[in-house]
């Protein structure tokens, strides 16, 4: 079995000593810090959604196995910081009102931040006037808002409208993203983008701020 494969498993098990020590063996075996996080923490992270699905993993499991998670992307992080100090642009993200997930969120945050934008982290179960606040404070030129649940996708609907309502709407670009997000759902709602991924998010921003 090779590292990565190891590494999926131990997220799959929750096993937060074993996801250290595998993604500091992966690295060490010079695996690119990018393919560490797609191909050995999201790997096994998928196979944990199926699971959790299906009824063979309950949420205490699924815990532990986002805290192993979140474990080895806390060692691949630094390698990701490009160190940049020019601020491409300042981007406020966060997991709108009532959902609680935030691995997929905090991958775009560290992967902007990576390619030198300014993220202010939002957090979970950010309401729209908490959102529409925090761009105001930091004109911001992009706003990005995570959801994982279809009952929260419309919280984002929400946020937009509370951005209309504001009168800034023009102000920001509004991408939104999270397991249940289609592109067709992004139009539906008035967004100005949807990535299905961290990097695509990236190159997303980058198109969006061109
Ligand atoms: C881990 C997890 C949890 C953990 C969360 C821990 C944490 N700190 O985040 C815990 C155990 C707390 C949890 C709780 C619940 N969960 Co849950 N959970 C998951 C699980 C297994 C994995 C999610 C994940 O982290 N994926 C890995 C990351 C990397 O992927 P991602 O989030 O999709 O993010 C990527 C992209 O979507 C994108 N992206 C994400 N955000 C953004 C934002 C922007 C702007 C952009 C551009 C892109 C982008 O980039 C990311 C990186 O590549 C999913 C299963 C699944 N298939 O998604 C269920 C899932 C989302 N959960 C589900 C449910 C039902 C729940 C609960 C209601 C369970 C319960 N009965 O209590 C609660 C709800 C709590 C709440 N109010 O939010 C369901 C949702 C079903 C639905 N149709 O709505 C799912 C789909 C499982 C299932 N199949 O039943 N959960």
């Amino acid at each position: 079995m090779s590292t990565l494969e190891e590494l999926s498993k131990a997220v799959i098990a929750g096993n937060e000593a074993n996801v250290k020590s595998l993604t500091q063996a992966a690295l060490h075996e010079g695996v690119k810090p990018l393919s560490v996080i797609n191909d050995g923490l999201i790997a096994g992270m998928n196979v944990v959604g199926k699971r959790f699905k299906v009824g063979d993993m309950f949420v205490p499991e699924v815990l532990m196995s986002a805290r192993a998670m979140a474990a080895g992307v806390e060692l691949v992080k630094p390698l990701l910081a490009g160190g940049q100090m020019v601020n491409k642009g300042t981007i406020v993200l966060g997991t709108v009102k009532g959902d609680l997930h935030d691995i997929g969120k905090n991958l775009v945050g560290m992967m902007l931040e990576s390619s030198g934008y300014k993220v202010i982290d939002m957090g979970v179960d950010t309401s729209p006037e908490e959102f529409v606040a925090a761009a105001q404070k930091n004109s911001a030129q992009i706003v990005g808002l995570s959801a994982l649940l279809t009952t929260t996708m419309l919280a984002m609907k929400d946020t937009i409208e509370a951005f209309i309502q504001e009168g800034i709407r023009n102000n920001v670009k509004i991408i939104i993203g999270g397991a249940p997000i289609s592109h067709t759902f992004a139009e539906e709602i008035g967004a100005d983008g949807f990535a299905p991924d961290a990097a695509s998010a990236t190159e997303l921003v980058g198109q969006l701020l061109a």
